[in-house]
């Protein structure tokens, strides 16, 4: 690879400008350290950038869902949804950008292609696919949980002479499907978001489901000034309480067992957080993610709520999920997912017992039918956690992450990876990541991050890895966390399920938010434990 010139080193490279990113680049700034963003899109938002369907919302509560790290900032945004759309949250990610002067450090429609550690000078060089080769001390990979959009290798794709879309690929100028006939593969929580607002638009939805999910209705709604200013009051306090939350979110969590209640007061909690809505749902009780019998207790209680809103029985029969237990695969929060289901222009499919084989000139194939649609949406998901970085050619030593992580992704707490020194993941695989308030998580690791690199720096050294011992050691904590959870009975995106050949391993840790912090505070405090800093003094002359 080409050594970048003397004029192309930073001290820091960040890989995407999503709130990860954002909020890398603000505190490195902070620090007085250069640091330059490569981003693929044309602008800031991550995840808002990409996602644009219909419907798409954010299904944690605007007020939880935002950063706490500038106490003016939290104080002046004003959301105008409980849960805000992702239009909203892509003009706070704007906002941001702004707000603090980011833009000059990003530059966009560039995407990070090639990674080289070089042992000798303690630096990474990196190539981009316009051709810039940049030289940082740091790289720091913002790259997002769910950021490589996936559509299954259904044959004949190229022959279709209408429109496809996926969901995580939106055309930024929005889709008209009105008077369209419209398939939509997928029903996680993106086609539930997306379906209700489709159907409202479209001819005919036909929904082609191979895995149903249990979704709670969001009651979302128009933010009152008087909750946006009881949270504002309170901010300080609610976010350090949220910060060692289980999942960073504050849900209003019933510790006590489903099992101690007797059946009457179980089936009105469960009908108040039905009422209430939101994931709140699953913090009714501290063992649904634990105990199967309690589980059942509120997987019952869903399936009841299906079969009583949507009026055609074997309809609600093939929504009401059976193959897991609620929670285990991400519970969805909706609006009007299942009674969308007694429209006249809704059917859905199973594509479990008929699954899709081909997409056809005209349509798809599913079992012996064709079905004949001028718009296929692929709501199909992600290669998640671990596709936007072993998409990159990431190289250190010799070894590439993809060899690395062939039979899994290893990290020390999802932080660093053994044999990439000073590479740092935001919310990589090992951390609670997709299973947290994804901003309570960003913050966090990129809080952390800084102040590992302020170390550093004030103890003159230049380097920073994971040990081999540590990271087993956290792998194995990990898979030992996780399987006193149901969570490893779903065949879900946790476990790399959905994509064929990924290994199968539980990829986020389950120990919950508040644990995760303290023990990385802890590792921070005993002088990074488990992990080997060193100085390059070479490598320290020539800078
Ligand atoms: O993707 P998914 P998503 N034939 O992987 C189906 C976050 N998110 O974009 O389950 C037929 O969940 C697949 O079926 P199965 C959130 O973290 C958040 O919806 O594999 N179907 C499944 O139904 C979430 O977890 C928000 O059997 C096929 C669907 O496609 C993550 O993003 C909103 C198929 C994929 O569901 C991903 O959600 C949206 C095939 N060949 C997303 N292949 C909010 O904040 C796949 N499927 C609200």
């Amino acid at each position: 690879m080409q050594a970048a010139r003397p004029s192309n080193a930073v001290d820091a490279v960040i890989v995407g400008a999503g709130f990860a990113g954002l909020y890398m680049l603000h505190r490195l700034r902070g620090l007085g350290l250069s640091a330059r963003v490569f981003e693929a899109g044309s602008g800031v938002g991550g995840t808002w950038y990409w996602n644009r369907y219909p419907g798409a919302r954010c299904d944690v509560e605007s007020m939880q869902y935002s950063y706490s790290f500038s106490p003016e900032l939290q104080q002046e945004w004003q959301w105008s949804e409980l849960f805000a759309s992702q239009p909203e949250i892509l003009r706070y990610a704007n906002h941001v950008a702004d707000r603090f002067d980011l833009r000059r450090d990003i530059q966009f429609g560039t995407r990070v292609t090639e990674m080289r550690f070089d042992r000798a000078t303690h630096r990474w060089d990196i190539r981009t696919d316009r051709g810039d080769v940049v030289s940082a001390r740091y790289c720091v990979m913002a790259t997002g949980c769910l950021s490589t959009a996936r559509v299954p290798d259904f044959p004949g794709i190229e022959r279709f002479t209408g429109k496809t879309y996926h969901t995580g690929h939106w055309p930024h100028e929005g889709v008209d499907f009105t008077g369209r006939r419209v398939g939509v593969i997928g029903t996680g929580s993106s086609a539930i978001q997306a379906i209700p607002v489709i159907a409202q638009q479209a001819a005919h939805v036909t929904v082609f489901q191979r895995t149903p999910n249990f979704s709670i209705p969001s009651r979302n709604g128009p933010m009152t000034e008087a909750y946006a200013e009881q949270w504002k009051s309170e901010y300080p306090a609610r976010r350090e309480h949220a910060r060692h939350a289980r999942t960073g979110i504050l849900n209003n969590p019933n510790d006590i067992s489903a099992m101690e209640v007797s059946d009457e007061d179980r089936q009105r909690i469960y009908e108040e957080r039905w009422a209430a809505g939101r994931t709140n749902f699953m913090a009714a009780f501290n063992d649904l993610i634990f105990e199967r019998q309690a589980n059942d207790t509120a997987a019952d209680f869903v399936r009841g709520k299906i079969r009583e809103t949507v009026r055609d029985q074997s309809t609600a029969e093939l929504l009401a999920p059976k193959n897991h237990p609620i929670g285990t695969k991400r519970i969805c929060v909706d609006t009007d997912y299942y009674g969308t289901y007694n429209r006249e222009n809704v059917t859905l499919v199973d594509a479990r017992a008929t699954p899709v084989t081909e997409i056809t000139a005209h349509g798809l194939r599913a079992g012996d039918i064709e079905h004949r649609f001028d718009a296929i949406v692929f709501a199909t998901g992600f290669d998640a956690m671990t596709g936007a970085l072993t998409k990159i050619d990431i190289a250190a030593d010799g070894v590439t992450l993809r060899q690395k992580w062939e039979a899994g992704p290893r990290t020390y707490l999802g932080l660093m990876t053994s044999g990439f020194p000073n590479m740092f993941m935001i919310t990589g695989p090992g951390s609670p990541s997709v299973l947290s308030n994804k901003i309570v998580s960003i913050e966090q690791h990129v809080d952390w991050i800084a102040e590992c690199v302020a170390y550093l720096r004030a103890c003159g050294l230049d380097c920073i890895e994971a040990k081999q011992s540590a990271e087993d050691a956290w792998v194995q904590h990990g898979n030992e966390v996780a399987d006193k959870t149901l969570y490893p009975l779903a065949n879900s995106l946790y476990m790399g399920v959905n994509i064929p050949g990924k290994p199968q391993v539980f990829m986020p840790y389950i120990g919950g938010v508040g644990a995760y912090r303290q023990a990385c505070d802890e590792i921070a405090a005993e002088g990074y434990r488990g992990f080997e800093l060193s100085a390059q003094t070479a490598a320290l002359a020539a800078e």
